[in-house]
């Protein structure tokens, strides 16, 4: 494939993964005129999608500003006004891993039970390997029945080594595997911890443990900890956020299943949450490896508002 076809190709993935949260925004805008009612619909739908109140406030009240300012006459010169001010808040969450900063850069993903980690694992350990990084991962979910298998599974099919232990503590798993990545040139060390919820205290703290005995494996380390939120929470992502920050000091966020949900429009939401926004690493819009793509503003904004690349 050349590169565009296979641009073409993400494009459209990317737009019928969003399809459940695209029809509700771009549903509106059916050619009619620019009034009260649409504007207010508009806003509406937005509220709905999961951008949160205030952040659908701000950008219909910016959009009023642009329509009088800019004298637009159509509902499609709206949408892409629209679009402007959404790339607008997302760009800043655009970002990908710089993997000459350290060696080995050493990842870890947490997050809520079922939100993903695991799989994005799997998916990131294939698209590193593709690159040429040598990469390892550590089997830090020592909790759940079947985890350990679950993340083996992945590294026998990228032909990945996998650092597990028989019944172990989450932490020494990844001391382990940080140590391995050391001593075997490693480029990339990731390591899976068992999901866990924001109101699971002693959990939360084993995070906080996790994270610094890493830090005794390898001065700096972890140099990612990456939230994984399921894009069906909604808003919920917010607290997880939060919570997960103050516990473990996240650098990052990749959002799953944005494919299932009417609630795309969180993304806005996490954006717009703090003065500096987590950067956005990668969203899932399927379960096929190639359906967990870097997170692109632009491309979003317009997946969400059902616009059409032009060329
Ligand atoms: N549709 C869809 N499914 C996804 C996506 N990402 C992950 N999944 C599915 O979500 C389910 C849970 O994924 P896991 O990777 O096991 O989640 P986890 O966070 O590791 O779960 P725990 O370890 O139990 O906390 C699996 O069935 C995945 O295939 C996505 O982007 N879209
Ligand atoms: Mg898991």
């Amino acid at each position: 494939m050349t590169d565009s076809n296979e641009k073409m190709g993400w494009l459209a993935r990317l737009k019928k993964g969003l399809r459940k949260t695209q029809i509700n925004i771009a549903g509106i805008f059916s050619g009619g005129v620019i009034d009260e009612d649409f504007l207010e619909e508009l806003e509406l739908q937005l509220i709905s999608s999961d951008v949160g109140v205030q952040t659908s406030s701000l950008l219909i009240s910016e959009l009023r500003d642009t329509i009088k300012t800019r004298g637009l006459k159509t509902q499609e010169e709206v949408r892409l006004a629209l679009k402007e001010a959404i790339t607008k808040i997302l760009k800043p969450c655009e970002r990908s891993w710089d993997f000459t900063s350290h060696k080995p850069l050493v990842m870890m993903l947490c997050g809520i039970n079922g939100a993903g980690k695991t799989t994005t694992i799997g998916k990131l350990a294939k698209k590193f390997a593709d690159l040429k990084l040598k990469v390892i991962l550590a089997a830090g979910d020592t909790f759940r029945a079947a985890a350990k298998e679950q993340l083996l599974a992945w590294g026998e099919r990228n032909q990945v080594s996998v650092i597990a232990q028989e019944k172990g503590d989450p932490a020494s798993v990844a001391y382990d595997a940080i140590s391995a990545g050391k001593s075997r040139g490693m480029d990339v060390v990731m390591v899976d911890t068992a999901g866990r919820l924001p109101t699971q205290t002693n959990l939360m703290n084993e995070l906080s443990r996790i994270r610094r005995v890493e830090g005794k494996a390898l001065e700096g380390a972890p140099h990612e900890v990456i939230l994984v939120v399921d894009g069906t929470n909604g808003q919920n992502a917010l607290a997880q956020v939060d919570a997960f920050d103050k516990a473990a000091g996240l650098t990052g966020l990749i959002v799953t299943k944005l494919d299932g949900t009417a609630k795309g429009g969180v993304l806005i939401a996490l954006a717009h949450s703090r003065q500096n926004p987590l950067p956005i690493y990668y969203i899932g819009v399927g379960e096929g490896i190639e359906d967990l793509q870097p997170f692109n503003a632009e491309e979003f904004a317009d997946a969400l508002l059902g616009i059409e690349e032009r060329n």
